[in-house]
């Protein structure tokens, strides 16, 4: 593939992008001649599992680069970098970030770029991100510089197949941009390499918008700093219509798949009227009658003060939480696996809720007869290539407004409402995931390469690119490496015990679900809303470099 500029007619704001020098930590100055690793006691020990299942790269410790010499190789080397997953805000600047650190290490170092994701890894796919290349992405947001990919690494064929292109090509380390999922195989991966003495480090970065790849030391994931600002600005712009015409409650519904961290954030940043948050409906056991019951309550409440609008926010992954959805989703699985030659062979939507049905248990169909017809057909047609539901495609938005309605027409015939309903429902999800990154995911995005860069030639594998102390000014953010295994624990997996990532949901006991808890109930009453606007570029730093509301209750100065 020729490489290609990011934009033929580039639009003055990436002109001036691409001009913004991401700030660079202080601990990673130097070009690679004053630093030197420090290693960092780990809080707690392995998971025993973790250990028996990793022998070669477990045991390692957390590192940190600090001032002084010798810790990275600088004869020339090749370096490979993949894009894993959905596209999250400043992937661009991880590649430009490793490119930069290599050059800056040996002008004659090289950086390889596998195309359309790790199966461009496994097919040898690839091309070299060259300065000019770098240059024509700088700061963008997209992931289309080099593609990306949902291929899993995770069979031996597979991992043979990645060290015959990185063999033939001559490159020693592999730089896998990606979730829990991506990073786990990453790990995996580093095993395989290093058990069979190939000699080639794989290294890990976090990247997704979803901030479900979080821990102690990885404060957060890539993307979501700058997904969650675009998002809040479009529901504050929303909110402010809600001021200004009075007459529409506005049903959001945010991407973020399973975990609630962006409709959190979202809600932290915008303060809407109701806010789901899927962990909390799974604890308190809540049923879809009862969210419906509650959010109608607050419709009929504002609608007492004379308010007939509103803002709800509703997370992604609502649905898999409410137990008895998830019990029916579980069952429909299960169904369609075992009854599939049947199921699929059945023509049309009606004729499938009707096989379903007829073969749920009790309690699940029930719930499936509670749901809209558009719903039920949404359950059965929107499945993943496993045949699985896929939770994310159906309307949850869509099915609250259909069950609050039901509920506000039933109180006004009583007489206890004289509320006027008027929703319309949103998702907002693809328009956050390519955006221009925000100054945060820019330097940070750019610090994670740099960063990478240097745990290569420190010779490292099995181990993810760490910045830490992102509520402080850029340059003092300390960088380093944590050994994946450290993440790791055991898990049940489609029917078999995996070593994973653990992904990190919203906490209930956490600071900003707290902040979120005590706050509520002001916001569904009045009108609170806060306007967050465009994300900034220039300007007070106040502005341009505010970290996320999660990060700064989470990380910030108590
Ligand atoms: P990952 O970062 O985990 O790959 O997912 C990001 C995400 O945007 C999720 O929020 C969303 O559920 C999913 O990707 C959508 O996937 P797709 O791009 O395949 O539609």
């Amino acid at each position: 593939r020729t490489p290609m500029a990011s934009s033929a007619v580039p639009s003055p704001l990436q002109e001036e992008r691409l001009k913004y020098a991401p700030k660079l930590p202080d601990a990673l100055k130097g070009k690679g001649r004053k630093s030197a690793l420090k290693t960092i006691k780990p809080k707690g020990g392995l998971d025993p599992a973790i250990r028996k299942l990793f022998p070669q790269t477990q045991g390692q410790e957390e590192v940190r680069f600090q001032a002084g010499k010798g810790a990275l190789r600088t004869e020339p080397m090749k370096v490979g970098v993949v894009l894993s997953g959905g596209q999250a805000p400043g992937g661009h600047n991880v590649v430009c970030g490793l490119h930069d650190a290599l050059r800056d290490l040996n002008p004659k170092n090289k950086l390889i770029g596998f195309l359309g994701g790790p199966q461009g890894l496994i097919d040898n796919r690839s091309l070299e991100i060259t300065s000019a290349l770098a240059e024509s992405y700088r700061n963008t947001g997209g992931f289309d510089m080099i593609g990306s990919g949902r291929t899993k690494l995770e069979t031996p064929e597979q991992f043979e197949a990645c060290a015959r292109t990185l063999k033939a090509l001559g490159v020693s380390a592999l730089v896998v941009v990606g979730g829990d999922d991506s990073n786990t195989n990453a790990a995996v991966l580093a095993e395989y390499f290093a058990a069979s003495g190939m000699g080639l480090q794989v290294l890990g970065c976090p990247k997704t918008i979803d901030g479900d790849l979080k821990t102690e030391a990885i404060e957060a994931s890539f993307g979501f700093d700058t997904a969650t600002k675009t998002y809040s600005e479009l529901i504050g712009n929303v909110e402010r219509d809600c001021l200004s015409a009075k007459k529409y409650w506005h049903f959001i519904k945010l991407m973020g798949r399973s975990a609630s961290h962006i409709a959190l954030e979202c809600a932290l940043q915008t303060r809407p009227n109701v806010a789901l948050i899927s962990e909390e409906v799974a604890a308190r056991k809540q049923t879809l009658g009862g969210i419906a019951d509650e959010i109608a309550a607050v419709v009929a409440s504002r609608a007492a003060e004379g308010r007939n609008y509103g803002v709800v926010l509703v997370p992604e992954g609502l649905v898999e939480f409410i137990p008895e959805i998830k019990a029916l989703i579980g069952e429909v699985n299960e169904l369609v696996a075992k009854e599939a030659a049947v199921f699929n062979s059945l023509q049309g939507s009606a004729a499938r809720v009707d096989f379903v049905q007829a073969r749920l248990s009790a309690l699940s169909k029930m719930a499936f007869q509670g749901l809209p017809r558009e719903i039920q057909a949404q359950l059965l047609d929107e499945r993943d290539p496993h045949g699985n539901v896929q939770v994310s495609r159906i309307e949850s938005e869509k099915l609250l407004m259909g069950l609050v309605g039901e509920r506000i027409e039933a109180l006004r015939k009583a007489g206890r409402t004289k509320a006027k309903f008027s929703p319309i429902g949103h998702f907002f999800g693809y328009e956050g995931r390519c955006a221009f990154p925000s100054n945060f995911d820019a330097d940070y995005c750019h610090a994670l390469g740099y960063n990478a860069g240097f745990l290569a030639a420190a010779g490292l594998t099995g181990v993810m690119s760490a910045i830490s102390g992102l509520t402080r000014p850029a340059k003092e953010w300390e960088c380093g490496g944590v050994p994946i295994t450290r993440m790791m624990n055991v898990e049940r997996r489609h029917g078999a015990d995996k070593p994973v990532i653990r992904k990190a949901l919203v906490e209930l006991e956490g600071r900003p679900f707290k902040a979120f808890a005590k706050a509520r109930e002001g916001w569904a009453k009045a009108d609170a809303y806060r306007f967050p606007g465009a994300i900034q570029y220039w300007g007070p730093a106040s502005v341009c470099d505010a970290v996320t509301e999660t990060l700064r209750l989470e990380r910030g100065r108590k």
